[in-house]
């Protein structure tokens, strides 16, 4: 299987995270692409460095304009403000309050954020940019006829929705391959996210529309972020109605339990008939992960990818999270060796 990076992920660095009450290192940082990169290519993966041009068609049909706007412009008003350091959202329009974006950034940051987990520094738009095309060169190579490829995303993209960045995410890079199947014909295309995080970005885009089946295993909503979405009675609404599924789980979930989970949804994906498949690939379900509750072991992975090559469908993976640094070259690996049927 070929795997699509791009070195312009660097470009996003993050100085900081607020967890637990304290600034930490965050956990979405540089090394866990090499770390995976190390992996893949020790297993004879074949990695292709990804340098395609911005392409901002299929995108707008998953964002809206004025966020693509937004980030595209955040931290030269965030300079220009008279700032220093990462941007970082700190107010959002809660209930009861207006949505109408305030002309300062500041103001503006906090209307297109779901949290301050996510901060912008002066190159995350040229990664985020980046970690998109390499979604795209993917979707790409699937459509030529590979059976499967995977992009190696950072930033990931699935709490990323139509107009909100958060969890680290910018853009959805999930949606635009599931967009891009569709543009190229496809009637229907599923979406798994086996991230240990609900999916709620890739939700809220395709919420309401019928061309598109999300399905996410993930931590309960009541004990794990994002904490306001991911219920199992979130079906979707409108021509989305009956296309949405949410499979949240309680602290110490193990493989068996969580495997059932993925076969209800692998049922429905079966029974909606889709011409294509796109794997939000967390590897956070890891026992190990400092910021996730699951209890996935390494070996589980190779179980989990046998799984969703049952599906027989044309398959992009695309990296989401997964920061137990040491395990998670191992962890994607795996899967995806578990896919091919090693
Ligand atoms: C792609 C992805 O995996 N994004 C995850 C974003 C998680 N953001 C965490 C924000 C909440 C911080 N508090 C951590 C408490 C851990 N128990
Ligand atoms: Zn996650």
């Amino acid at each position: 299987m070929k795997f699509i990076y791009s070195d312009s992920h660097k470009l996003h660095f993050p100085q900081a995270e607020y967890h637990r009450g304290e600034m930490v290192t965050p956990f979405e940082k540089p090394e866990r692409i090499e770390q995976i990169t190390a992996r893949l290519d020790e297993v004879g993966f074949t990695g292709i460095q990804c340098d395609e041009l911005w392409d901002s068609e299929p995108v707008l049909k998953v964002h809206s304009a004025d966020y693509l706007q937004f980030l595209k412009t955040a931290w030269q008003e965030w300079l220009a403000a008279g700032f220093n350091g990462d941007l970082m959202a700190g107010n959002f329009p809660v209930r009861r309050m207006q949505q109408r974006c305030p002309k300062h950034i500041d103001g503006k940051a906090g209307f297109y954020s779901s949290g301050n987990d996510t901060s912008i520094n002066a190159g995350t738009w040229e990664a985020a940019q980046a970690s998109c095309m390499a979604t795209q060169r993917a979707q790409k190579v699937v459509a030529n006829g590979d059976a499967a490829c995977l992009a190696l995303c950072r930033p990931p993209g699935h709490h990323a929705g139509k107009d909100l960045f958060g969890g680290y995410c910018f853009l959805n890079n999930a949606a635009v391959a599931a967009q891009m199947f569709l543009d190229q014909g496809a009637k229907k295309v599923a979406i798994i996210d086996i991230d240990f995080h609900h999916g709620n970005g890739t939700q809220d885009i395709f919420y309401e529309r019928g061309d598109v089946l999300f399905a996410s295993l993930h931590g309960q909503p009541e004990d794990s972020y994002p904490y306001y979405s991911g219920y199992a009675d979130e079906t979707g609404k409108g021509d989305g109605a009956g296309c949405n599924f949410n499979f949240p789980m309680p602290p110490g979930t193990r493989y068996e339990t969580w495997a059932q989970a993925l076969e209800d949804a692998i049922f429905h994906i079966q029974k909606f008939r889709a011409a294509a498949l796109i794997v939000s690939l967390g590897v956070d379900t890891y026992k190990e992960d400092p910021i996730s509750f699951f209890g996935l072991e390494t070996e589980d992975y190779l179980q989990c990818g046998k799984h969703l090559s049952q599906l027989n469908l044309p398959t992009v993976f695309v990296l989401e999270g997964g920061y137990a640094l040491d395990m998670v070259g191992q962890n994607v690996a795996n899967v995806l060796l578990g896919f091919e049927g090693c």
